[in-house]
């Protein structure tokens, strides 16, 4: 068939030949396989996406598909419940030709588009890609009405499986609105996990009702003046209420992704000391940090602490239905802890040797209160250096080290390391780039970036979860911010994460690219040219 294809376009049969040869594939993250096939399929306005009668997933999927292509190319689709004669039908078979968990097979012929797979997920991310397919011009221009796709069979499933973007809300606060367009995309480029760093020591963003002053406190600073002091007279902060998480939570779920949430301890903690000084070493009240870095401030080791961290998470279980609740562990300096006679008292009785072997049995107290509530613990790779934790999954930022060493003592494991997977490192060298970390990160660098440690083995290698991208938001007061430094570097983190290796193709990714940003132009995400830039 394909060598007909080859000779039909030598010879210049129109009818044979596909309707876009030689044009790349407007799909990001590309297929696992594509097939060609012979003709195309037009869509022109008022066509049908056909979905199973009573599948309510099904139809939010294909809902989906219909907004993206009238917001990108003005062509309005119909969704409806089962019928005949539908151009594009969306339909779960236990029999669809693509097994794997996710997937999902997508054919293309003269008579219409259609999908299949065996989970709702897997039938989402079909019609995403049929929402690309439909969108594909690119810079082109010609990018309005009816949409003509070349015959063809792909099927696809996913590289990894936890494909994510962790986004810092406590550094600044970032409102719903944006987390939910950031969900939206990650949705369109099946990025599945969205971490939230939901508390660190400039502000504490969730609701809790058992500790209020959590909010009332610990979610606002004075922020500090241009150059200068920290402004006493005004306020920056903001937080979720449960109202409004269990809303995104939801918004999330509709669209595949699962929302994990990070409460960070022992350090990174000086917004809870703000808000509830006894949890602390010291007892001292701080305020909410105006500055990054490291701050001292800790968490004290006796039943106060544990009832109010227990207290904390039974909430968040209740918000988030996450198997994995992430529990921080990074940047704890030790020095309150060295310096409290109770804490050390304490560390002998329980006959630990030293401080980070306390960071360990702390972490694990916390990781077995979510493993007797059927959830599991993650945490930074600081958490190793006591000991690993027996429950833990092992989320890697400082390189790649912590989580070859934790899947050796056969533990799952999320890379994320910097700063290639960091997004607040700045994108080029232009002067016009936005501040950021020093590190320069383009779309090549995350690009060439495999999530897969060389160092593993097979049985080993089935540690890896996956990976994801962080946005730490120091230098990001706004919502611009983000965005800028979101887009199009996601393009390239999911292709990493859900492409075959194999598959890998950075020229071939750039000529796919103007499709996706021509989609971004259109539904208005200003995403930044400066990931081009060339570094000189
Ligand atoms: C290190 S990565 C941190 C964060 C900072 C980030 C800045 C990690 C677990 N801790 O607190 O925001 O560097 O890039």
């Amino acid at each position: 068939r394909a060598a007909l294809a080859a000779l039909a376009m030598a010879l210049g049969v129109p009818s044979m030949a596909s309707a876009d040869d030689g044009a790349p594939l407007p799909m990001i993250p590309l297929a696992a396989e594509v097939l060609p096939g012979q003709g195309a399929f037009t869509v022109s306005a008022g066509a049908v996406i056909a979905v199973p009668a009573g599948d309510a997933q099904a139809r939010f999927a294909a809902s989906q598909l219909a907004d993206m292509v009238r917001r990108v190319r003005g062509l309005n689709l119909v969704v409806r419940e089962g019928g005949q004669g539908a151009a594009i039908t969306l339909a779960i078979r236990p029999d669809a030709p693509v097994a794997q968990a996710e997937g999902y097979a997508l054919r293309v012929t003269a008579q219409g588009i259609r999908v299949t797979a065996r989970d709702e997920t897997g039938l989402f991310y079909g019609a995403m890609t049929v929402a690309q397919l439909l969108t594909p011009e690119g810079a082109s221009g010609a990018d309005q009405g009816p949409a003509t796709v070349a015959a063809r069979e792909i099927r696809d499933w996913p590289r990894f499986s936890w494909r994510g973007m962790m986004l810092d809300v406590a550094r600044h606060f970032q409102p719903l609105d944006s987390v939910k367009a950031l969900v939206d995309q990650m949705a369109a480029h099946k990025l599945n996990r969205l971490h939230l760093h939901l508390t660190d020591d400039q502000g504490w963003r969730l609701e809790i009702k058992r500790y209020p002053e959590l909010t009332k406190v610990g979610a606002w600073r004075t922020p500090p003046t241009a150059g200068g002091p920290a402004n006493p007279d005004e306020r920056c902060g903001g937080f979720y209420t449960q109202d409004q998480m269990r809303d995104l939570v939801a918004y999330a779920a509709a669209r595949h992704v699962t929302v994990v949430p990070e409460i960070d301890m022992p350090g990174h903690a000086q917004a809870v000391m703000a808000s509830y000084p006894a949890i602390g070493v010291t007892g001292e009240r701080p305020k909410v940090a105006v500055d990054w870095g490291v701050n001292p401030y800790l968490f004290n080791v006796d039943e106060g602490s544990f009832t109010f961290i227990q207290g904390v998470l039974d909430e968040v279980m209740a918000l988030f239905p996450s198997t994995y609740i992430h529990v921080g562990g990074d940047e704890a300096l030790k020095d309150e802890w060295k310096a409290s006679p109770r804490v050390q008292e304490r560390m002998r009785a329980l006959g630990l040797k030293d401080e980070n072997a306390l960071q360990t049995w702390f972490i694990e107290r916390v990781g077995q209160y979510l493993a007797a509530h059927g959830r599991r613990m993650i945490g930074w790779d600081e958490i190793l250096e006591g000991g690993i934790p027996p429950t833990a999954t092992i989320m890697s930022w400082r390189g790649i080290k912590g989580a070859v060493d934790a899947a050796r003592m056969d533990h799952d494991v999320i890379l994320s390391p910097a700063p290639t997977l960091y997004l607040d490192s700045l994108q080029s060298r232009r002067n016009d780039e936005p501040a950021g970390r020093l590190a320069i990160v383009g779309l090549a660098d995350i690009y060439a970036y495999d999530a897969m440690p060389a160092e593993l083995d097979a049985t080993m290698a089935r540690h890896v979860l996956g990976a994801q991208a962080n946005v730490w938001t120091e230098y990001m007061m706004t919502p611009w911010h983000v965005t800028h430094a979101v887009y199009p570097r996601i393009d390239a983190l999911a292709e990493g994460l859900w492409s075959p290796k194999e598959r890998r193709d950075w020229h071939g990714f750039l000529a796919r690219l103007p499709a996706q940003l021509a989609r971004y132009r259109h539904l208005g995400v200003d995403a930044a040219d400066s990931a081009f830039a060339v570094d000189f």
